[in-house]
C-alpha cells in the first residue's frame, strides 16, 4: 500500500468543508493508495475540527488511513505530500485590500519557513488563501527548500466559471470547450480569453461570437463572478472552489489534455515579469507544468494582460517589506 499526506489549512472553513469530502471520496489517487490527511486551523478552530474529523469518520471511506487534526503547523506540514493552504483571514468591513495583504502575508510567511523545515522537498504546494498568487510568492521566499516549480496557486475557480459561462451561451456541453484558459491575477483584473478556444476541436463557434458580448459580458461576468455569488448566496464560493482545488490536483497528480489556468512564476515569452505568481496558458505533461509560449497575443489581450501584472506588481510592493527578511 502506498500513503499520500495531504495537508489542508483553513481545515475548519467553508472551502475545507466540502475540500475534504471531495478529495477522500474522489478519483485522484489509484485505488492500491491510502491518504492520510493533517486538518490544520488556529486553536478556537480546534473543536470544529474535532466535529470534521468525526464526520469524515462517519463516511467510512476506502481511501483514508488516518486523520490529523491540530493547531500545530510542525504537525500538520510534516512529510506532506500535497500542502492546500486554504486558511486566511477574510477581509472585514472597513479592511483596506493593503492591510489584508500584509495580515494574510504574514500568516503565510510563518506557515511557509515550517514548510521549508519540515515537509518533504517533492511536496506540492496549492496555494488558495487570498490573495493566492501574492501569497504563494511569500511561499516561495520563504519555503526555498521547495522548488518553484511546485508551487502554484488557484485559478482553476475562474477557468471553470469561464467555460460553464460560455457553455450556456453557445448551449455546448463544458467538456466540449478546450484551450479557454484564464490569464493574470486571482481578481478582477484577470483575462478569460477565449482567441484560442475550440468547441469540439473546433474554433468556428467561437469564431461566430459577438465581440460586443465577449467585451461586455463575457469578460466582466467571469472577473466579478465571485461577487456575483456573494450577492445572492450572502457567503464567498466555498464548493465551486472545492471542485476547483479537487480539479487542480488532479490535473498535478495526473496531467491534463487540456491547457490549464495556474499561477505559477516563471520566465515566459509574454514579457510577464518573472518575479510575480501569474497565470498562464500550461501544459501539464507526465506532472511536469510548462507555459505555452507559442500563442499570438493580439493588442486587446496583451492589455488586458498587463493590466493584471500591473496589479501583481503592486500587491508585491505592498509586501516588499515581508521579502526582505
Ligand atoms: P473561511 O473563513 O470559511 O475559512 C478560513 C479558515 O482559515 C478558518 O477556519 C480560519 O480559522 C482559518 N485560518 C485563519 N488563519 C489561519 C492560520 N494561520 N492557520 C490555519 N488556519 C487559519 O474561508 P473559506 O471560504 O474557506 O476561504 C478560504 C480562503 O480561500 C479565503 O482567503 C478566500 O478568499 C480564498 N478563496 C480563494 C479562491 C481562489 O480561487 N484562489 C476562491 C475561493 C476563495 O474565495
Amino acid at each position: 500500500m502506498n500513503k499520500q499526506i495531504i495537508t489542508i489549512t483553513g481545515a475548519a472553513g467553508n472551502i475545507a468543508y466540502s475540500l475534504i469530502f471531495r478529495i477522500l471520496s474522489g478519483s485522484i489517487f489509484s485505488d492500491n493508495v491510502k491518504i492520510q490527511i493533517n486538518l490544520l486551523d488556529i486553536t478556537p478552530a480546534l473543536g470544529i475540527l474535532k466535529g470534521v474529523k468525526y464526520e469524515i469518520e462517519d463516511c467510512a471511506f476506502e481511501k483514508l488511513d488516518s486523520i490529523i487534526i491540530t493547531d500545530k503547523p510542525d504537525e500538520a506540514f510534516a512529510d506532506s505530500d500535497y500542502i492546500l493552504l486554504v486558511g486566511a483571514k477574510p477581509r472585514s468591513k472597513g479592511m483596506q485590500r493593503a492591510d489584508l495583504l500584509l495580515d494574510n502575508a504574514s500568516i503565510f510567511q510563518k506557515q511557509a519557513i515550517i514548510i521549508n523545515e519540515v515537509a518533504k522537498k517533492t511536496s506540492q504546494i496549492i496555494v488558495v488563501g487570498n490573495p493566492a498568487n501574492t501569497n504563494a510568492l511569500i511561499v516561495q521566499h520563504f519555503a526555498k527548500n521547495i522548488p518553484d516549480e511546485n508551487i502554484t496557486s488557484l485559478m482553476r475557480l475562474d477557468q471553470n466559471r469561464a467555460k460553464s459561462i460560455l457553455s450556456n451561451k453557445l448551449k455546448q456541453t463544458v467538456d466540449s470547450i478546450s484551450r479557454l484558459i484564464v490569464w493574470g491575477n486571482h481578481s478582477a483584473t484577470q483575462y478569460p480569453d477565449l482567441t484560442n478556444t475550440l468547441i469540439s476541436g473546433d474554433d468556428s463557434l467561437v469564431k461566430k461570437i459577438d465581440m460586443t458580448w465577449i467585451i461586455e459580458t463575457f469578460i466582466p461576468r467571469v472577473q466579478k463572478r465571485g461577487a456575483e455569488i456573494i450577492e445572492h448566496r450572502g457567503k464567498s464560493s466555498a464548493a465551486s472552489a472545492a471542485s476547483a482545488i479537487y480539479d487542480h490536483l488532479n490535473a498535478l497528480v495526473n496531467s491534463s489534455n487540456d491547457w490549464e489556468s495556474m499561477g505559477v512564476m516563471r520566465s515566459n515569452d509574454y514579457d510577464i515579469s518573472n518575479e510575480i505568481f501569474f497565470s498562464y496558458p500550461l501544459i501539464i505533461e507526465n506532472s511536469i507544468i510548462s507555459i505555452n509560449n507559442d500563442l499570438k497575443l493580439t493588442d486587446d489581450s496583451f492589455k488586458y494582460i498587463k493590466e493584471s501584472e500591473a496589479e501583481l506588481l503592486t500587491e508585491r510592493n505592498i509586501i516588499r517589506s515581508i521579502l526582505k527578511d
